[in-house]
């Protein structure tokens, strides 16, 4: 066994049937903790922790910075191991996996899929107990693996459960909380030594395409898209995600339909209000008033970083005083809606939680809610010139994506399993999976024909997006409202010599998708696993989500390549190369954001132009694809 898998194993070991660790009966001693920890334990082993929750967030920032400061990766496994045993195990999970990613020593340990070591919350509890019985009451002496099938949590009485296999999709969830792991809100820059660049941009960038996909994939179901939350006295639509806690034996509360905020004990719904006043105000006069009274200016290169720490609100922000934590505290009030002031002892639902609230129609609201904020800001800058949009003596003539049928993807539903052993114990020692459905689609490349008219040769970064061209009602969605439902698809770097280039670029290539996780068990084999990897942080898209569904007639989307001048896009680096597979939503580890270009280029500002014909510069090419879902 290498060193490095040696290490993974030791790391596994830490998450292994982690919900029951701080509440079993194989506690250390209390005189036996290490005096480093003292400063851990107080959130309730048993609750429902939140990465929204300043408390607990309070806490998992000093477990994530005792575990940092280990003076080796002996030291390092030592104090987990004993964290393990008494700390709140999802703030154990959050705190071990930021420190993890960020030690020296654990570079290229693999952080471990979230959806196995807490199967409950990415699979209903129904399954779970049919798995448990089946387990328990199979005849002795038989080892076989046990498969059960993952129950559906609603029906279309609720139009919205239309959409249930996209956002309670595993894959899905998944990404969200190692993002929020790769870009934890309590990141304070001063102690790690080193900034995460454009954390406040990726924030809103992040979620502002996972919205975007959100609506392509309403649209693909003859849904209308999502009216924006604004309102917070409006009643909520209901949800309810049949989720388990095994950790505290209770279910994620569901959403009656018609519920609206109320005050919790530590915020007001006015609060909420006056914070986005402020952020608005700021925005308006063009701003920030930060904690010592100077005033920060939001120009075009850093205003879209400081609102989003400013909304999130993170470590980073300017003023958290004045200008509140508008986010977190919003996803805390709407998974606590139905008992706001706690007096029934009601458990939060699914909006608690990084793992979980993707699954939860709100969310999406929400986060549209935040993103129109960040609109507010973006229309406040020059809308781009044509200057700054095209690639002098760059164009693309022709686009087309390769797949069975030419222009044409094909998607589709497929079946997968998820181990539930490295969550809960099974009376088996063999295999005990839940299979589920999730969408996917097949693999296509991308064929761009370029002419490069200089007599040099030019390096490019290829923009690809993708989005719905008509609406609800069958019209064209005019250019300016379908800027916000572009999904990025890809973004890369290209040599153009002079004259005509063409490009093929895969599918699985795409900066947006992860393309390698691994499951529990490979992880503890090392089955096919490289040494020298780059590649740890479990951060990226799923990679069958990458196309939406369309429809079974075939939906026309608008595919729009761009390139633009690499020596314009190039930031400075210092040639590290972790994490790289994910970067347009991940970034690069500890390196800067690797693209200048705002976030979302060229979709992040306002569009003045009436047309595509208008907009496009010779760089940039749209061309129709369709989407065809296979049932
Ligand atoms: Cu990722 Cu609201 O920040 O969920």
């Amino acid at each position: 066994m290498t060193l490095l898998h040696e290490k993974q194993v030791r790391v596994l070991k830490l998450f292994e049937r982690l919900n029951v660790a701080a509440t079993g009966e194989n506690n250390i001693p209390a005189d036996l903790i290490d005096s480093r920890l003292k400063t851990v334990g107080q959130v309730a082993a048993n609750a429902f922790f939140s990465c929204f929750l300043p408390e607990h967030l309070e806490e998992a920032r000093r477990l994530i910075e005792i575990l940092y400061s280990a003076n080796d990766f002996e030291d390092f496994i030592h104090l987990a191991e004993q964290a393990r045993s008494f700390v709140n195990s999802t703030l154990f999970a959050y705190a071990a996996e930021v420190a993890l990613l960020h030690r020296k020593d654990c570079h290229g340990i693999i952080v471990p899929p979230i959806q196995e070591i807490f199967a409950d919350r990415f699979v209903p509890s129904d399954t779970l107990i049919r798995a448990f019985n089946l387990a328990t009451t199979k005849p002795v002496g038989d080892e076989g693996d046990i498969t059960v099938d993952v129950q559906e949590t609603g029906n279309i009485l609720d139009p919205e459960y239309k959409l249930a296999y996209y956002r309670e999709d595993i894959g899905v969830n998944a990404h969200h909380w190692h993002w929020h792991v790769v870009y934890p809100s309590v990141y304070d820059a001063k102690f790690f030594g080193q900034p995460k660049d454009r954390k406040g941009e990726l924030f809103y960038y992040m979620h502002q395409q996972m919205c975007a996909r959100y609506d392509c994939e309403r649209l693909s179901n003859g849904l209308n898209r999502m009216v924006a939350f604004h309102n917070f006295e409006e009643p909520l639509e209901g949800y309810a995600a049949h989720l388990t806690h095994i950790a505290s034996g209770r279910y994620y509360a569901a959403r009656p339909n018609g519920l609206a905020m109320h005050d919790l004990r530590s915020v007001d719904v006015q609060d909420m209000e006056r914070w986005t006043e402020r952020i608005l105000e700021a925005i308006h006069i063009g701003k920030v008033i930060d904690a010592e009274g100077h005033d920060i200016p939001l120009d075009e290169e850093n205003g879209a970083d400081i609102i989003g720490a400013l909304i999130e609100s993170s470590v980073d922000s300017k003023n958290p005083q004045f200008y509140g934590n508008l986010h977190n505290w919003g996803h805390v009030m709407m998974a606590y809606i139905h008992d706001p002031d706690g007096r029934f002892k009601e458990t939060p639902g699914v909006m608690n939680d990084t793992a979980t609230s993707l699954r939860d129609p709100i969310f999406y609201r929400f986060h549209r809610f935040i993103d129109n904020v960040f609109q507010e800001y973006k229309h406040t800058l020059p809308v781009y010139t044509k200057e700054k949009l095209n690639f002098q003596d760059v164009q693309v003539t022709e686009i087309k994506v390769n797949a069975k049928i030419s222009n044409v993807i094909h998607t589709f539903i497929r079946e997968d399993e998820l181990e539930l052993s490295h969550c809960m114990q099974f009376a088996t020692p063999g295999s005990v999976r839940a299979r589920y459905h999730h969408l996917d689609h097949e693999a296509f490349s991308y064929i761009i024909t370029t002419v490069n008219n200089s007599n040099v040769e030019k390096q490019g970064t290829v923009r690809i997006f993708l989005a719905p061209k008509y609406d609800e009602l069958g019209n064209i969605i005019p250019l300016d409202e379908q800027r916000r439902l572009f999904i990025e698809m890809d973004k890369f770097s290209i040599e153009l010599r002079p004259g005509k280039n063409t490009l093929v670029r895969s599918s699985t290539d795409s900066s947006v998708t992860i393309s390698s996780t691994y499951t529990f068990k490979e992880l503890l084999h090392g089955e096919d696993m490289q040494e020298d990897r780059d590649e740890f942080c479990s951060c990226g898209w799923p990679q069958h989500l990458l196309v939406p569904k369309g429809n079974d007639k075939g939906m026309v989307f608008d595919l729009f390549v761009m390139i633009t001048d690499a020596e314009k896009d190039k930031v400075a680096t210092t040639g590290k190369t972790a994490c790289t597979d994910a970067l347009s939503y991940c970034g690069v580890m500890g390196e800067k954001y690797p693209d200048k270009k705002p976030m979302g280029f060229p979709f992040d500002r306002t569009i003045v132009a009436e047309s595509q014909e208008e907009f496009c510069t010779p760089n940039m090419l749209i061309s129709n694809v369709i989407v065809r879902f296979q049932d």
